[in-house]
């Protein structure tokens, strides 16, 4: 299976996001805890000089000692970062006080671009820093339609639909977007890429199926077997290997699996790796 997950209208957003960078003094980059790298857009830093931030939002479903590892990788190569919890509001005071003191010799209040693929919380982090529920927002990509702008105090934000343009060889990355839910669930495999998180939680957290379904001895088929336990039956008993893999999936997309973050930090894949077994 290719995940063809690069329709034409993301074209129309790296034109849109060249005119929507001319407007703006600086930018918000929102990223998710759970991707630190690979719900990076890779071209945005070619794209403008103008002074950017990272927000890394989803923090609460994220591994905490991952998301130590990355902020301080990002910071390490130069980036300002902040972590958040936006269901909280937590880290909205820390980015306000960063954009007080970023533009020094601006006249007027500053103006930002809040860019991210679809369904980092680009909404959600702007009704934070509005404190109006004026964006919409939604488990799912592609919520935002249109661009529009907000005024916050102290700031005015542009509001813009989720781009996203990949490393189109990278599968890899693929699969991450599609269990974060950056991906329509119509354009892939849902069983394909649970098996990937399975295959991945086996490895980098051992126990966390286990503490969410029982555990499993070593010639059990886990989503076969998670399937049977939850009662994802086809007639005659079979397992429907489909519903298995969407009752793991909403599972891990609401922080039932544990804090899991699927890009492991610099340095620290192999060790994972040589732990496990
Ligand atoms: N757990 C958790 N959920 C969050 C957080 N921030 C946002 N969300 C949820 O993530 C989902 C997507 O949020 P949106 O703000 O609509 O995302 P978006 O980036 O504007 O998405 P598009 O407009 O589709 O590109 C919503 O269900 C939010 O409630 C967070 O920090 N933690
Ligand atoms: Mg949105």
């Amino acid at each position: 299976m290719t995940i063809q997950w690069y329709p034409g209208h993301m074209t129309r957003a790296k034109r849109m996001i060249k005119e929507e960078l001319k407007l703006v003094d600086g930018v918000l980059e929102v990223v998710d805890a759970r991707l630190p790298i690979s719900s990076r857009n890779p071209d945005l830093r070619s794209l403008t000089s103008k002074p950017s931030m990272m927000v890394m939002t989803k923090t609460d479903l994220a591994d905490p000692q991952q998301t130590k590892q990355w902020i301080e990788h990002w910071k390490a190569q130069g980036e300002t970062i902040i972590a958040t919890n936006l269901l909280q509001g937590q880290g909205l005071g820390e980015i306000r006080q960063m954009i007080a003191k970023a533009f020094p010799q601006l006249k007027r209040v500053p103006r930002l671009l809040v860019v991210g693929i679809p369904n980092v919380g680009k909404s959600t982090l702007i009704n934070g820093l509005t404190k109006r529920r004026a964006a919409g927002v939604g488990a799912r990509p592609g919520v935002t339609k249109g661009k529009q702008w907000l005024s916050a105090p102290g700031m005015q934000l542009l509001d813009s639909p989720g781009i996203l343009w990949p490393k189109f060889e990278d599968q890899e990355v693929a699969k991450r977007l599609a269990l974060v839910a950056s991906i329509r669930d119509e354009v892939f495999d849902q069983v394909e890429i649970v098996w990937w998180l399975v295959d991945f939680l086996e490895r980098q957290y051992p126990g966390a199926l286990a503490e969410r379904y029982g555990s499993f001895e070593a010639d059990q088929t886990t989503l076969e077997e998670i399937g049977r336990r939850r009662g994802c039956l086809l007639r005659g008993g079979v397992v429907d290997l489909n519903q298995a893999a969407a009752v793991v999936l909403k599972d891990f997309r609401t922080g039932k699996l544990g804090q899991i973050t699927l890009d492991p930090s610099p340095g620290s894949e192999s060790d994972h790796e040589n732990t496990g077994e």
